[in-house]
């Protein structure tokens, strides 16, 4: 009985030592871990004499019910001015305004895509997604070239190890896709997407490169619309006071076609290096569907007439921004990305 008082009176000697939670809890260990010294003494109930057990194992009871409770005081305390510690020593200031977490944006050609997609809505134009792996009878042939046309040399081509399939090199091929699912209702869609074209890279030209293709088909559909189209667009694009220019052109899937030339942004039509000199500056090709191509969408061009454009937005930004490198669109650098 004696050696559980000096056991009470140890335990609690070496707990009020302690001033740490670390401390306090090895404190623990050491009298109620598996081999401590509480429950070493409990163990031993079974030795004492018959006689003395009850009130040595009561006694016993008792210690371990002490030391357990001023421990669980001493932890709280122990914890309480870890707090206040912490409190007065890490102290927080939330009056202090939020730290800004960078946001990312939105690629300058996205911004353009988006520019261009909310010009044409407003002209009632749809958004028509479709494929970037063609087959050659849709990206050439059902547009009007058959193979070995001298056409096709216009678009040097990434073929695929499979025959027939490649890489499509304009959004044009879109036009068969829309017009065969669209037929024989009128049309009147943006066709926006990304191309492919085995070409040497300049400042001016990528190997990939987004197109935007517009086409419109009805009974009525006439070039004076294409004009009206295409100018009404410059016009939201560049600003009110931009002159167009069309001049004739040639492309196998519209008869007439043309190209559209805008008055040079930099120095507004007096001629400068980036215009070439010619004050103007090209945006894209368009011109009336040809017959042959409604043909192959399902129309018949007797009752059917329609207008295509295909333009690129990298260009489009170049020109709106003074950009003089396409390959900037590519090369991640986020000093020419934080710009826009
Ligand atoms: C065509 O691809 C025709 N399919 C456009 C068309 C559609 C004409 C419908 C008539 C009717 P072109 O090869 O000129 O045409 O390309 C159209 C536009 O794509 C160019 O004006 C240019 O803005 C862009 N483009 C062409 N090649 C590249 C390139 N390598 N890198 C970046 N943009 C390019």
């Amino acid at each position: 009985m004696s050696d559980l008082s000096s056991l009470e009176e140890r335990g609690l000697a070496e707990l009020k030592a302690c001033s740490t939670e670390t401390e306090l809890r090895a404190w623990k260990t050491r009298y109620f871990g598996d081999r401590g010294d509480i429950t070493l003494a409990l163990k031993q109930v079974g030795t004492v004499p018959q006689a003395e057990r009850r009130a040595y194992g009561q006694k016993a009871n008792q210690v371990k019910e002490f030391l357990n409770s001023a421990f669980e005081d001493a932890l709280a305390s122990a914890k309480r001015q870890d707090l206040e510690r912490s409190l007065v020593s890490e102290r927080l200031d939330v009056t202090l305004p939020g730290r800004w977490v960078p946001t990312g944006r939105l690629h300058v050609a996205t911004q353009v895509l988006r520019q261009i997609y909310a010009i044409f809505a407003d002209l009632g134009f749809q958004v028509y997604r479709s494929r970037e792996v063609e087959d050659d009878l849709t990206n050439f042939e059902l547009l009007n070239m058959p193979p070995h046309h001298p056409a096709r040399d216009m678009w040097d081509t990434f073929h695929t190890t499979k025959p027939g399939v490649l890489l499509r090199t304009h959004t044009s091929p879109g036009q068969i896709h829309v017009m065969r699912e669209c037929c024989p209702r009128p049309i009147r869609v943006i066709l926006p997407g990304m191309c492919y074209r085995y070409e040497a890279i300049t400042t001016r030209s990528e190997i990939m490169f987004h197109q935007v293709e517009g086409l419109a088909v009805g009974t009525r559909v006439s070039m004076a619309d294409l004009k009206g189209t295409i100018i009404a667009f410059a016009h939201r694009m560049f600003g009110e006071d931009r002159q167009v220019r069309i001049r004739s052109s040639y492309f196998p899937f519209t008869e007439p076609s043309i190209e559209v030339d805008m008055d040079c942004i930099v120095c507004g039509g007096k001629g400068c290096t980036l215009c070439k000199r010619t004050g103007w500056l090209e945006i894209m090709g368009a011109g009336m569907v040809h017959p042959t191509v409604l043909q192959n969408g399902g129309y018949d061009p007797e009752q059917f007439s329609g207008f295509a454009f295909g333009m690129g937005p990298e260009r489009i930004a170049m020109l709106k921004y003074a950009i003089d490198d396409i390959r900037l669109f590519w090369g991640n650098d986020l000093r020419f990305l934080r710009q826009f």
